[in-house]
């Protein structure tokens, strides 16, 4: 029994994943995590012109959308318990955000799952700091927005705005965080304990799905952390000399992800290397070993202008529209991934 989630596993964790879990702090709100799942799940999966709330007696009447879970930003590893100090990485969550906003026009439903403070989608082009530089407060105390900004503002405001009010309109209890008509549900992690937790909670809610269900897993997640059973409850002194700490490797929960948690879904994980010799060498193994449908390769210093997608029989190189200023890879990128994800969905039904 998974007491997290109050589902019965049908396969052991491998004992190394269950005692990741096991001995992870308790996630805060798991209850109200996995309620605000449920609901988005259900009412994404109902096909429209069928009320959500008996999807029985008109289930037939159109198709449920398909509902990805794109994971954004980098997870922190704490040292201490009380943490004062954690190792964390680059990401800035820009390929999470700019994706989200590519399948939402898709026409899929979107499990934002993003470390807080990264990028969010529909705000890229708001300058990231100070946010406060897009307005000024005129003679009568009014706000308004300065030049150059109007356009950009206009654009997220207007994007998040319109989606919000059709949510509220819906009256689906529960779901706050939820916009994009609906479709968008954004969940926050910080450490790697929150985001391999949260992770689990989605994979399991979203195992019925079967093949509708894509992982889209671009988050840059730790591969080492401190146990947190032999992690130092406070602040850690510096009188007491250098500090040796010893980092265990953080399990391979895509095995779990794949064989377990939800076994029919698509999915797609990242491989970044500096180091373009061995890219896509890596991008091939982590294919295999761990049974992705596709691999997304990219190298640090070029990652927003090209990746070669690895699946099990091609390499293909995706760009950026160099002739367009403003182009981005994951326009292309996410095209390519629905016609495989269709492609999946239709071998799947028959
Ligand atoms: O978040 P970002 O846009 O700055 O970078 C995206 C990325 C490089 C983190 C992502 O494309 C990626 O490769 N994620 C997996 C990283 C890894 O190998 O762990």
């Amino acid at each position: 029994m998974d007491s997290r989630n109050g589902s019965v596993s049908e396969t052991p964790l491998d004992a190394e994943i269950e005692s990741f879990f096991d001995s992870a702090p308790p996630l805060k709100d798991s209850a109200g995590i996995i309620k605000k799942l449920k609901e988005f799940i259900e009412y994404n999966s109902t096909p429209p012109g069928v009320s959500c709330i008996d999807r029985s007696v008109n289930a037939g009447k159109g198709s449920p959308r398909r509902v990805v879970c794109v994971t954004s930003g980098g997870t922190t590893v704490p040292l201490e318990q009380r943490c004062v100090r954690y190792i964390d990485n680059f990401s800035s969550g820009h390929r999470g955000a700019t994706s989200t906003e590519y399948f939402i026009k898709a026409g899929y439903a979107v499990i934002f799952l993003y470390r807080r403070g990264t990028f969010q989608p529909y705000c890229q082009s708001l300058p990231e700091d100070p946010l406060l530089e897009c307005f000024e407060c005129s003679e009568d105390s009014t706000i308004q927005v300065r030049q150059p900004h109007t356009e950009a503002v206009k654009r997220a405001v207007s994007d998040h705005h319109a989606l919000t009010v059709t949510m509220s309109q819906l009256r689906i209890s529960g779901l706050l965080q939820a916009i994009a008509g609906g479709h968008l549900l954004k969940l926050p992690f910080t450490t790697i304990f929150e985001y391999l937790q949260i992770l689990q909670s989605i994979a399991m809610s979203m195992k019925d799905l079967g093949s509708l269900a894509v992982f889209y897993l671009a988050a840059a997640v730790s591969d080492f952390y401190v146990p947190w059973k032999s992690m130092a409850e406070h602040k850690i002194q510096s009188a007491s000399g250098p500090l040796d700490m010893r980092l265990v490797q953080v399990p391979k929960m895509l095995s779990a992800l794949k064989k377990e948690w939800a076994p029919m879904a698509f999915c797609i994980s990242f491989k970044l290397e500096t180091d373009s010799k061995i890219l896509l060498e890596k991008a091939e193994m982590a294919l295999k070993k761990y049974r992705m449908h596709m691999v997304v390769a990219n190298e640090l210093s070029t990652r927003k202008e090209e990746v070669t997608v690895v699946t099990g029989n091609e390499k293909i190189l995706v760009c950026r529209d160099k002739t367009q200023a403003d182009s981005d890879v994951e326009e292309p990128l996410i095209e390519l991934i629905v016609g495989r994800h269709s492609a999946y969905v239709k071998d799947s039904d028959l």
